[in-house]
């Protein structure tokens, strides 16, 4: 800017300048030729007191303006030129900088294709591991199926294990309450007659009671499970004058009976004997009940027997 302005401004000074030296044409060719440019003092040493004109001393100021300018102008071009090897200096350190920057994005393009490729790499890596993981998950998927599918047969199995277990235990218990025998007499010890009008006789002299389904407390059998019972009991009367009737109940209702009656002559002493087979369902209640009279000692023993088969 500072240069345009210097030739703007020296373009308009030279057309006076050539005017003004043709007008003084006898001192131009001293003017052009000056060496340097002198300064106001050393004009006025140099010129001879005397010899001044109104003409000369116009021509002196014209003369000290121009060279005034020249002076300038020179200055200004010093310091363009200081200016522009900054400005040089700046340019080819600013040249540097961009090289130095191309490099940089070369080498940043470089590594952004190698990132890319690695990219791609592992890309392509991960679809394989993706791929991989599918079938992976469809053969867990498979399996966790099977899985299942066993477990439910095992808890299956585990049901029809326990369910055998229960029958086993069911056929034990069976087992266990199917052994019933039993056999008692009426008098735990001494002897006598026993009479009664339709009651229960307590066969208290316990033989046998397996399974304990026998109550010698109450005269009561109670059926443990459904099955075919033998029983027999028998009677004996040592009296005359007696009368003996014996049932077997089940449920309250007779089944069998025994008896005698009183007789006139020396034989007083008569027996009777019964027995029956039985089919009880489980709590059946079965007992012997006398109306009447009953003899029983240690050998002439009133007693009651069952068996389960
Ligand atoms: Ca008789
Ligand atoms: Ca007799």
């Amino acid at each position: 800017m500072k240069m345009k302005t210097f030739l703007v401004f020296f373009l308009m000074l030279l057309p006076c300048y050539l005017c003004r030296a043709q007008k003084h044409s006898r001192n131009n060719d001293a003017l052009l030729q000056a060496p340097y440019v002198e300064s106001e003092e050393e004009m006025a040493v140099t010129q001879k007191p005397g010899t001044e004109t109104e003409g000369g001393k116009e021509e002196l100021e014209l003369h000290s303006d121009i060279w005034a300018e020249l002076r300038n102008l020179r200055d200004m071009v010093v310091e363009q030129k200081v200016e522009l090897r900054h400005l040089t200096t700046r340019v080819a350190a600013a040249e540097s900088q961009v090289e130095a920057l191309q490099k940089e994005h070369i080498a940043m393009e470089v590594r952004m294709v190698i990132a890319e490729r690695l990219a791609k790499e592992l890309q392509m890596e991960n679809d394989v591991q993706a791929t991989e993981l599918a079938a992976t998950q469809e053969k867990l998927l498979t399996l966790q199926q099977k899985l299942t599918v066993s477990e439910g047969r095992v808890e299956e199995l585990e049901k029809q294990q326990e369910g055998q277990k229960a029958t086993v235990q069911e056929l034990q218990n069976a087992l266990q309450v199917s052994k019933v025998a039993f056999s008692a007499s009426l008098l735990d010890s001494g002897e006598g007659n026993t009479s009664g009008s339709f009651v229960p006789l307590i066969y208290r002299n316990v033989f046998t009671n397996i399974g304990n389904h026998y109550n010698p407390n109450t005269g009561y059998f109670t059926a443990p499970v459904r099955g075919a019972y033998y029983f027999r009991f028998t009677g004996h009367v040592a009296n005359i004058d007696s009368t003996m009737f014996l049932r077997l109940v089940k449920n309250g209702q007779s089944m069998v009976i025994i008896g005698d009656r009183p007789t006139t002559s020396t034989d007083a002493e008569d027996n009777a004997s019964n027995g029956v087979v039985l089919q009880l369902e489980v709590a059946d209640v079965v007992s012997v009940e006398l109306n009447g009279d009953v003899w029983d000692d240690h050998l002439f023993q009133i007693y009651w027997a069952c068996s389960k088969h």
